[in-house]
């Protein structure tokens, strides 16, 4: 049987414009994705940023692309520069980019151009909490978004942060395409339960592409 003959796409609409496409990171090279993200966190190490509150994040966070996601005292937003080595980010690697694009497409955005990839890497019991991504510039663009290593529940839910959310278990080379209506809304990750995955160990990895600038 040809490898091709045994994929069928698996995409569901769990919500409004928020796409969940089960596996499909999986299809698309992992094994060159997984040695991509580890030359990636070579080059840029990962760490726990500080939020301007002054709290430390508990997922550790890098980047890839011309711009990356940063925190700090000054507030959140986009850096072409590695706050850390002050050096530019690593450029997103082809595999990735190949990623984002295809899964982008399967859900009708088929002008994606991310320019930033942030890396974000769980250990067990570490979370994020309800947040909307809203330092890009333009809201037409969608989010899309990989998940590796071990499960975690991703909550969604509306344009208030007092809005009940949805929960969904998102599993290795899951895949969220999330844009249009959905853009602005409140999500987060809900503390990481003891686990073990064969090629990342106890921790959950979570690439998101985004156009920031
Ligand atoms: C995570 N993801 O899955 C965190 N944001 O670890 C996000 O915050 C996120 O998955 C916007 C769109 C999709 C996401
Ligand atoms: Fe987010």
């Amino acid at each position: 049987m040809d490898l091709f003959d045994s994929f069928k796409l698996s995409k569901e609409e769990i919500t409004k414009d928020v796409y969940l496409l089960r596996e499909f990171a999986l299809h698309d090279s992992e094994h060159l994705l997984l040695a991509d993200m580890r030359a990636v966190i070579g080059q840029a190490p990962l760490r726990n940023m500080m939020t301007p509150m002054g709290f430390a994040m508990s997922a550790a966070m890098t980047n890839c692309g011309e711009l990356g996601w940063v925190a700090d005292k000054a507030g959140y937003g986009y850096d072409t520069l590695n706050t850390n080595t002050g050096k530019p980010w690593p450029h997103m690697p082809a595999s990735f980019l190949q990623l984002a694009l295809t899964a982008a497409a399967e859900c009708g955005y088929t002008d994606f151009v991310p320019d930033a990839c942030l890396i974000n890497q769980y250990k067990i019991s570490a979370s994020m909490g309800l947040h909307q991504d809203k330092n890009e510039r333009d809201f037409t663009q969608p989010i899309v978004s990989v998940s590796l290593g071990i499960p975690a529940v991703f909550q969604f839910g509306g344009l208030k942060r007092s809005d009940k959310p949805l929960k969904i278990s998102l599993n290795h080379g899951d895949v969220v395409v999330w844009g249009g209506d959905a853009r602005l809304k409140f999500h987060g990750i809900m503390p990481l339960k003891p686990n073990s995955h064969a090629a990342l160990g106890a921790y959950r990895y979570n690439l998101t592409f985004r156009k920031a600038g």
